[in-house]
């Protein structure tokens, strides 16, 4: 995260780390449900073995362990969207399902929760102010990722505007949503690239976006996009098999 603040898990209980068992922390991710984390597709560009992934709930810090409150699991499956598209980021999403060592899913802590996934038709106005968390780099041409959880308000900016010849110029298709600080000082950045976009709908926290994809990173004109998690209801329920949340 660019700007924003740095926050604890607590305020953000359903961010999940994953790590490549090699290579270290890869991406963010959000807990849907007690075996089921939402994250990007473009974070396992070779497709992704699940035996090399790890993923740690109630996290606070990438490189410090926090026994206590942290749970890690194993990667049981790895669902990439068939149809994401390398090229222009369409169907940025996949789902891990994850079972600890003891082959038992997440349990909700004061650290460890889920996020509710938003009807299938709700949308939001522009400039709804929603949040965003991750371990992403602080700046675009930083060497390192930030150490502890950060957060940013960023408001939403409407899919015509960030389409227009000032933003994206077209390259943002109906499946994706822009957006951004009215300052353009904060945003998502590289190593934020699955986690959460939540609103605060009457007291509770949906999660409207995943981390996807930007030119820069809070870089003036150029919005954080992010995958439109109220597109892909159907997928979820389908592949996880849980209830597809709709509204009348
Ligand atoms: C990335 O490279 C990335 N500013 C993620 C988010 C944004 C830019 C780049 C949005 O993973």
């Amino acid at each position: 995260i660019v700007g924003g603040a740095f926050t604890s898990i607590k305020s953000h209980p359903w961010v999940a780390a994953i790590f490549n068992r090699r290579y270290g922390f890869l991406c963010g991710g959000t807990l849907i449900a007690p075996c089921w984390v939402l994250t990007a597709a473009h974070c396992f560009p070779d497709g992704a073995e699940a035996n090399d992934l790890s993923v740690y709930l109630g996290k606070n810090a990438i490189n410090e362990t926090d026994a206590d409150k942290e749970q890690s699991f194993n990667v049981e499956k790895v669902i990439i969207h068939t149809e994401f598209n390398e090229e222009n980021h369409n169907n940025d999403i996949a789902l891990l399902k994850i079972k600890s060592s003891n082959g038992e899913c997440a349990v909700k802590t004061a650290s460890v929760r889920t996020a509710c996934i938003p009807p299938s038709n709700r949308e939001l106005p522009a400039e709804y102010q929603c949040t965003i968390a991750g371990f992403g780099k602080g700046a675009y041409a930083s060497w390192h990722y930030t150490q502890y959880l950060k957060e940013g308000k960023v408001n939403l900016l409407s899919r015509t505007a960030c389409n227009s010849s000032l933003h994206y110029k077209g390259l943002i298709t109906d499946k994706m949503m822009c957006a951004r600080s009215p300052d353009w000082r904060t945003d998502a950045c590289k190593g934020d690239s699955g986690g959460p976009l939540v609103c605060d709908m009457a007291g509770r926290m949906f999660l409207f976006g995943i981390v996807s994809w930007g030119e820069d990173c809070a870089k003036k004109n150029k919005p954080g996009v992010y995958t439109q998690v109220t597109k892909y209801n159907r997928w979820i329920a389908e592949k996880t098999q849980l209830p597809k949340y709709t509204e009348g």
